[in-house]
């Protein structure tokens, strides 16, 4: 069986075509990925972050033939996929001189004659699971630590960007990873999921990463459970934007525009909820709809503001978000709501839109905290937008459908800033910028319904790929007992000026 990857602007057009793996064959990668992690972690930390060099080096000189796969396979406008593709190379440039630090400590003991010290071990074997948004960014994040860290990785990346998978993994192998080290398989959500059972049971896995659906995340988080692990979850979002009535209101515009509708709403930083404070929101709401409705969509390859969805499923879940509109909305951004074909047509569209999986952009307004909408993560080019009339209840309404991945505020005032930051429950927070475009070496990741606290990316997910060894080292000769044999240092206790 193969998988056949088609351009979503252009289904006509074949991008490739991988082998499909089942659960054996998957569970066969990680046999031969755990054994060569043996291998691999013997390799001194600077040696492994060389390698991981080699293959930033590699990414950069190849940005912009893999940006024109990850545009034609996934459909994000290509200037984005070229972002994309330098978060790679930033991620590289991070890990390759963690190489030369791992840091561990040095600790002093209670006794004499006695040294205490930490060390980082890598964890093992990895399983990642990614998905098909940011075919290359986010897997790096995966990656590339892992590798560093001396670990083996077996990558499922999304059925839908393969061929960005297989670019990406031939790019790793060239830097001088070896081929078993990291073995990238394509597989069906049911097939990888068998595969993970069988895996966590004969101990080829020692963790799990994946970025995905919170439903999808949920399963994972419980079968790692039960072999007592506790996986690497990045998850959905429903995130939220704030304006203040004091905001810089035509850089919120903007942000807004960007957040909501760049990548077609399919990042899981995209904005989800845009909260207008009660003085400024019709004025607001009727420069954002202008604006969306001016708006450019099409072609990735040319300028506009976002393409294709990532597939026909991720254009069906769009159409299904539409049905929980209710009349108490009021719907705008477009001259038509679902697909957009030759009959149901956007003005200034770019391309023929009948070939691919287009969608307009649709913005729902007057959104209430009891409306379906408010509360599910609704991954396309869909924005609500409701009214507040102070600053804490815009806290309550952004937290209260429980996800907390990231969000932002627009204000020009301090005291504004800081009570978001502390009231806000995501893990991720903008001030006068958009929810989505977060650096590659901040820790990205979220609670609540948007994962279980991991973070990745810079130092923080080493926490992920390393488990913390504890050595003491007592030179003493003697048997000294910590917490008994203690010493004493006289004192006056009822000294007194
Ligand atoms: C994602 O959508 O899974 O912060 C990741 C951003 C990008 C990464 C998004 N740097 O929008």
């Amino acid at each position: 069986m193969t998988f056949t990857s088609t351009n979503p602007a252009d289904f006509s057009e074949i991008v490739g075509t991988v082998p499909a793996a089942n659960a054996s064959d998957i569970v066969e990668a990680l046999r031969r990925a755990k054994k060569a992690q043996a291998e691999w972690a013997k390799v001194p930390a600077p040696a492994r972050g060389r390698v991981i060099a080699n293959v930033g080096r590699l990414v950069e000189k190849n940005k912009e033939s893999l940006s024109r796969i990850v545009t034609r396979e996934m459909g994000k406008v290509y200037r984005e996929a070229l972002g994309e593709v330098q978060e790679v190379v930033d991620t590289c440039d991070f890990f390759l001189g963690e190489g030369r630090r791992l840091y561990g400590q040095t600790v002093p003991s209670e006794m004499p004659k006695k040294n205490l010290f930490t060390f980082r071990n890598p964890v093992g074997s990895v399983f990642i699971i990614t998905a098909g948004n940011f075919p290359a960014a986010v897997p790096s994040w995966y990656l590339v630590p892992a590798l560093l860290a001396g670990n083996s990785v077996v990558w499922k990346p999304s059925e839908f960007t393969p061929v960005v998978a297989k670019a990406l993994t031939s790019l790793f192998h060239a830097g001088g990873i070896p081929k078993d080290l990291l073995i990238t398989v394509v597989a069906e959500g049911e097939e990888t999921f068998k595969a993970l059972d069988l895996g966590l049971k004969e101990g080829l896995i020692n963790k799990v990463g994946f970025t995905g659906s919170t439903e999808v995340g949920r399963k994972i988080g419980a079968k790692t459970g039960e072999y007592i692990q506790s996986a690497c979850l990045e998850l959905g979002g429903k995130n939220p934007m704030v304006v203040m009535p004091d905001a810089n209101l035509d850089l919120a515009l903007e942000g807004a525009l960007f957040a909501g509708f760049g990548t077609a709403g399919q990042r899981c930083t995209s904005l989800g909820t845009l909260w207008l404070h009660e003085s400024i929101y019709d004025a607001f709401l009727a420069r954002y709809s202008s604006l969306v409705g001016d708006a450019k969509v099409g072609d990735p390859f040319s300028d506009v503001l976002y393409g294709p969805m990532i597939s026909e499923r991720y254009l069906d879940n769009h159409l299904r978000h539409l049905e929980m509109i209710k009349p108490h909305h009021h719907v705008s951004g477009s001259s038509a709501l679902g697909r957009i074909t030759q009959s149901n047509p956007r003005s200034g569209f770019v391309g023929d839109p009948d070939k691919g999986f287009f969608a307009h952009p649709t913005i729902v307004a007057g959104i209430k905290s009891d409306d379906e909408l408010y509360y599910t993560e609704t991954f396309g080019p869909l924005v609500t937008v409701g009214k507040f009339k102070n600053l804490d209840e815009a806290i309550e309404l952004s937290n209260g459908h429980g996800y907390g991945l990231s969000s932002s505020i627009y204000t020009k005032d301090p005291e504004n800033v800081w009570r978001f930051r502390e009231g806000i429950s995501a893990g991720m927070v903008s001030i006068n910028n958009s929810t989505s475009g977060a650096e590659a070496h901040l820790p990205f990741g979220g609670n609540g319904k948007s994962g279980n606290g991991s973070r990745q990316s810079g130092i923080w997910v080493l926490d992920q790929f390393t488990r913390w060894q504890a050595m003491n080292w007592d030179w003493s000769n003697k048997l000294q007992k910590a917490q008994m044999d203690t010493i004493e240092i006289e004192h006056n206790p009822d000294f007194l000026l």
